[in-house]
């Protein structure tokens, strides 16, 4: 049993990174539930093992599967998505500069600005859709890019590859957060990005019952130097975690193909529905950057969002009233989530930002998970009716 990069995505998902356990034949990677690992010798250690923080078989079956789902040649697990993202903010020192997607996900923003921009880190947000505007936000000193797409909330695509020919061209790397895609519909180290960054807690994860998240990347330099700063700050996800993550990267192509089913039948139910003002979905002919996303991405992903008629009141009204969708933070799991970005997921964006992108009250976002889409479609109507 072994898997190579030739292999479809279901085979690598299901296989990559792992074999039968050498002295057993498990078939499934044990969970190395251990924090240190005995030496023969003073530093003569077994494989790469000599403590956990810095390496665990378990979590490094974890790290090559993903890596290989996203085609990439090493991978970095950690401890949540956001301490993902702090690692390759802290590859930048005191006076370097990032352009930044405009549209993220509220914990990226206060990251860059609340905990990095104090301490010397100079930022600017731009519209990454407008490729004028992008290319005008590069300084002598910007050292990365970070490309959030589709972008938490608003489902902005971004064009990946001309972002990223940009900022090579003045001499800064690109990583992009492919949470709300996963590795099964859009793959940015293809299109020229430097690192890929995910939630794992979402799509990856898959069943809303763990916090992770992965770097990935082809550079032999920066893996070494983001390993460095896994090893050195030690936001490492814990055991269990890997287990549960390597788990459900298993079925990872079985649910997308569903999230995007269901989502896509939700948002040309919604688009008709006479309380609804308009809806976001990438797969949509209305979508701005349909073409875009069309091109660059491999399905449209499970995620919507809406503007109701109204205003908060009727935000309200319709979050109090859905049964099967739950009223919460997060995505990307089996379950159906629907939330208030505006009160919930962006309320530390600061609210002139918010009302510059749209984040509004009377928007609403729905994660659409693998249910029966009659069901889920019956729910938004009573809720909405
Ligand atoms: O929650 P955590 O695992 O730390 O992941 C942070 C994160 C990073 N990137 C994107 C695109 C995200 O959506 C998130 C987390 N987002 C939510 C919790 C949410 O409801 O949008």
């Amino acid at each position: 049993m072994n898997s190579n990069p030739s292999h479809g995505f279901g085979t690598r998902a299901i296989h990559a990174g792992q074999q039968p356990d050498p002295s057993t034949g498990a078939i499934c990677t044990p969970i190395y539930q251990t924090s240190t690992f005995v030496q023969k010798s003073p530093g003569v250690i077994v494989e790469e093992y000599d403590y956990s923080r810095a390496a665990n078989p378990t979590r490094k079956a974890f790290e090559d599967n993903i890596a290989s789902l996203e085609g990439a040649r090493h991978g970095l697990a950690f401890s949540s998505g956001v301490a993902a993202t702090g690692v390759v903010i802290h590859l930048l020192s005191a006076g370097d500069h990032v352009v930044l997607c405009d549209d993220v996900y509220g914990g990226t923003n206060r990251i860059f600005h609340r905990v990095f921009q104090q301490m010397g880190i100079e930022i600017t947000l731009v519209d990454m859709t407008d490729l004028d505007a992008t290319r005008a936000a590069f300084r002598p000193n910007t050292k990365l890019a970070w490309i959030e797409t589709p972008t938490n909330p608003m489902l902005k695509v971004v064009d990946i590859a001309a972002v990223a020919a940009i900022a090579k061209e003045r001499g800064a790397i690109t990583a992009v957060d492919n949470t709300f895609a996963s590795p099964y519909l859009q793959n940015p180290l293809s299109l020229g990005a430097d690192i890929v960054c995910h939630s794992t807690t979402k799509y990856i994860g898959g069943h809303s019952d763990a916090i992770g998240g992965v770097l990935v990347t082809n550079d032999d330099d920066l893996f070494k130097r983001m390993k460095f700063i896994q090893l050195s700050e030690g936001a490492v996800p814990g055991i269990q975690e890997c287990f549960l993550f390597l788990r459900s990267t298993k079925t990872l192509h079985v649910r997308m193909d569903r999230h995007c089913q269901n989502a896509m039948a939700i948002a040309r139910h919604l688009e008709q529905h006479p309380k609804v003002d308009k809806v976001i979905y990438p797969g949509l002919e209305s979508h701005p950057q349909h073409a875009i996303a069309k091109k660059q991405m491999r399905g449209f992903g499970g995620m919507i969002t809406i503007y109701l008629k109204g205003g908060l009141d009727e935000s309200r009204k319709m979050l109090e009233k859905v049964r099967i969708f739950a009223l919460a933070e997060s995505l990307g799991g089996v379950e159906s989530l629907i939330e208030h970005p505006a009160i919930m997921t962006h309320a530390s964006v600061p609210a002139e930002q918010r009302a510059k992108l749209g984040i509004a009250d009377n928007l609403v976002r729905l994660s659409v998970g693998i249910e029966d889409v009659q069901d889920l479609i019956a729910d938004l109507d009573q809720a909405l009716g």
